[in-house]
């Protein structure tokens, strides 16, 4: 397995991130660290709750249209993005005539999970692991004969809007003209199906939450009191965003002795853990475009839930 984020270099990212997020008037983490070995699993089963439709939305689009994403790219060499336990990447890999797949994550547990069975399912071709941030390694995404890039399950959702300029400008600098991006981009809905799907009721997506209190904790030596927070999900109309934030039930100390940060938390003061955008045919249209890409075909789910988009270098 490639590691382009090793241990060194994404603890120092990590102090980083909460040095910087934890000391801000408002303060926030970045999503990328509730993907430890436990996150990664309990994300896996976020995927499998009655009410986070995106997953699947996403697989029926994938099983509808794997033949036509073979027939209008004939790529040769699959990059996923995020990629995770690749599940639903199956669906591509039966369908395209690839030679190589080269899954990136930031976990890899999860990674090497994926790899291994990717490996045993579709002998003859060539699994390439590789743990990295995609939002830093983009220049790193290995040369191929035709190179489709995956970026699925609404993981754009979590970057804000500069940060989704640069992606794509980074991405369609890396790409050569004539190759793809397949993009997952869950959609502007009701509240009353966006909220529940990231407050289930059996509490998984709170216990997915707070992991990255646990991530801290062991990691950064930190001593977050995990019970003392209340997960929060809301809907924020005007930026079409999903939030995802910690809320303090009391008033806390927390000592981070990796950072030498204390950091007070006022009872009822909220954390940011999470972004998650939702998005529309024109906005994604157009922001594409400005990167530089054709928009070449843009699929939803028959509910209309979630799209994807199938975008030309
Ligand atoms: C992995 C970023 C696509 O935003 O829906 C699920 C993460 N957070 N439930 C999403 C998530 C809470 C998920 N993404």
């Amino acid at each position: 397995m490639k590691v382009l984020l090793d241990n060194d270099v994404q603890e120092t990212a990590l102090r980083a991130d909460v040095l910087a997020g934890l000391t801000a008037p408002r303060k926030w983490l970045p999503p990328k660290w509730f993907y430890d070995a436990r996150g990664s699993e309990l994300f896996e089963q976020i995927t499998e709750l009655p009410e986070y439709y995106p997953t699947r939305s996403e697989r029926a689009i994938l099983t509808a249209r794997a033949d036509e994403i073979a027939r209008l790219t004939s790529a040769r060499t699959l990059i996923e993005l995020g990629a995770g336990y690749s599940t639903k990447t199956k669906l591509l890999l039966e369908a395209l005539p690839l030679t190589s797949f080269v899954p990136m994550d930031v976990s890899p547990s999860a990674l090497a999970a994926a790899a291994g069975q990717i490996a045993d399912d579709f002998p003859g071709l060539a699994v390439h692991p590789v743990v990295a941030d995609f939002t830093e390694h983009l220049g790193e995404l290995p040369e191929g004969p035709g190179r489709l890039v995956a970026f699925l399950g609404g993981t754009i959702g979590n970057f804000e809007p500069a940060d989704r300029a640069r992606f794509f400008t980074g991405v369609r600098g890396v790409l050569r003209p004539g190759e793809h991006l397949l993009l997952g981009t869950d959609l502007v809905k009701s509240p009353r199906v966006l909220v529940p799907a990231y407050d289930d009721a059996s509490g998984v997506t709170a216990e997915f939450n707070k992991n990255v209190l646990r991530v801290l904790n062991r990691r950064l030596d930190a001593d977050f009191d995990v019970d003392g927070f209340a997960h929060v999900a809301l809907w924020d109309a005007d930026a079409e965003w999903i939030e995802m934030r910690l809320r303090a039930r009391w008033p806390m100390r927390v000592t981070i002795p990796a950072v030498g940060l204390v950091v007070e938390l006022a009872a009822g003061e909220e954390i940011r853990t999470e972004i998650s955008a939702k998005f529309r045919r024109g906005g994604v249209g157009k922001e594409l475009a400005e990167a530089g890409f054709t928009l070449d075909r843009w699929w939803t789910d028959p509910a209309g839930r979630f799209a994807l988009s199938l975008a030309r270098a």
